[in-house]
């Protein structure tokens, strides 16, 4: 079933079970299993969307009083979309193990179940520490295939590059709610029609505008960060030769101000800084974070660099590493670097 070329604010009535199943019809040996992964973490973001607009009233406001492995206050919603997201998969066959940005180990499938031919990771609920201030939120996933013969996954199905990756995506909770996702064919958005309970295709065939228009980066960290960076932001800036000015935008959860990257063009960057030893690599997550987002915004015709190469290339050792990240329109993405090799290296 082929969407209607029309454009892609209003690409006719298509759910996003029916997408699913069609582009389905790309992989000729598919058993069908992905599309299933797929349709669960739509249902997930229905559940989870119906939490985080109603956040203020049901209590779920404040911290759940523990700690994440990051060492972060759990907020109330976290707990529920870590809870909602595993147990909606840890039970159908589909998967061999499963790992979160809320589990210091990989999730393993129970031995009450059987296990099957993907692996899922995932930020259940990014961007949590702004849920009291009412800013948008996400979850982020990334899907592989298992490298393991059988039987109960392993940590090493779970540290495969993002070059591996077969699906990957983001929901983002905010004025709407929308699903992103790609297996490969390109991106494609849907937003939540809350009275019908349907994500409806409302964003067809995602590629990042040229030239990009904002960049996005936490400047109060400035003076933290190498010359390198220093001197790409002035560039972002109109100084240091450049040939064009970008407004800055910064909302401080990722998954939305990614979200705006993919739609408007330009810039996200969270580099590494000098802050704290401890901490060489940034903030934000590699395996659950970057990845996904790195493969969005490529398959949007983007590019998602660590400053000195692709993270998709990026070979993961731990679970909860960190990586510097640059990602947006290819040119911007790819001038960081250039700032990066004259001043850093
Ligand atoms: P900073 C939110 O806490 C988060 O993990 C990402 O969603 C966001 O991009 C980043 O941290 C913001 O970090 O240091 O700018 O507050």
């Amino acid at each position: 079933m082929e969407a209607k070329t029309s454009s892609r604010k209003n690409p006719g009535i298509i759910t996003i079970e029916r997408h699913i199943l069609h582009e389905q019809e790309s992989f000729p040996d598919a058993t069908g299993a992905l599309t299933q992964i797929l349709y669960s973490l739509a249902l997930a973001g229905k559940l989870i969307a119906s939490r985080t607009t109603r956040a203020g009233l049901a209590d779920i406001l404040g911290s759940a009083g523990e700690e994440n492995i990051q060492g972060e206050e759990v907020q109330k919603l976290d707990i529920y979309a870590n809870r909602t997201i595993v147990q909606l998969n840890n039970h159908t066959g589909r998967l061999a193990v499963m790992a979160s940005e809320e589990e210091k180990d990989i999730i393993p499938i129970p031995d009450r179940h059987p296990t099957g031919k993907y692996v899922l990771l995932f930020d259940p609920l990014d961007g949590s520490s702004n849920i009291d201030y009412n800013v948008s939120v996400g979850t982020i996933f990334a899907i592989y295939r298992r490298k393991s013969a059988s039987g109960r996954g392993t940590l090493e199905d779970v540290l495969q590059k993002g070059a591996d990756v077969v699906a990957g995506g983001y929901m983002v909770y905010g004025s709407s709610t929308m699903l992103v996702y790609s297996t490969g064919n390109g991106v494609n958005g849907f937003t939540l029609d809350p009275n019908i309970g349907e994500f409806l295709l409302s964003h067809e065939n995602i590629r990042l505008p040229e030239p990009g228009k904002y960049y996005s980066a936490n400047q109060g960290y400035t003076k933290y960060w190498t010359e390198g960076i220093q001197r790409y932001t002035r560039w972002l800036q109109g100084e240091e030769g450049a040939p064009r000015s970008l407004s800055l935008r910064y909302i401080g959860s990722m998954v939305s101000d990614i979200h705006r990257t993919l739609l408007s063009g330009g810039v996200f960057y969270y580099p590494s800084d000098t802050r704290d030893p401890k901490k060489p690599h940034g903030k934000l997550r590699l395996l659950y974070e970057a990845v996904p987002m790195a493969y969005i915004i490529e398959q949007a015709g983007g590019y998602g660099s660590t400053g000195r190469g692709s993270i998709l290339d990026v070979q993961p050792t731990d679970l909860h590493q960190r990586t510097p990240l640059f990602l947006g329109n290819k040119d911007l993405v790819e001038k960081a670097e250039e700032f990066i090799a004259e001043y850093d290296d």
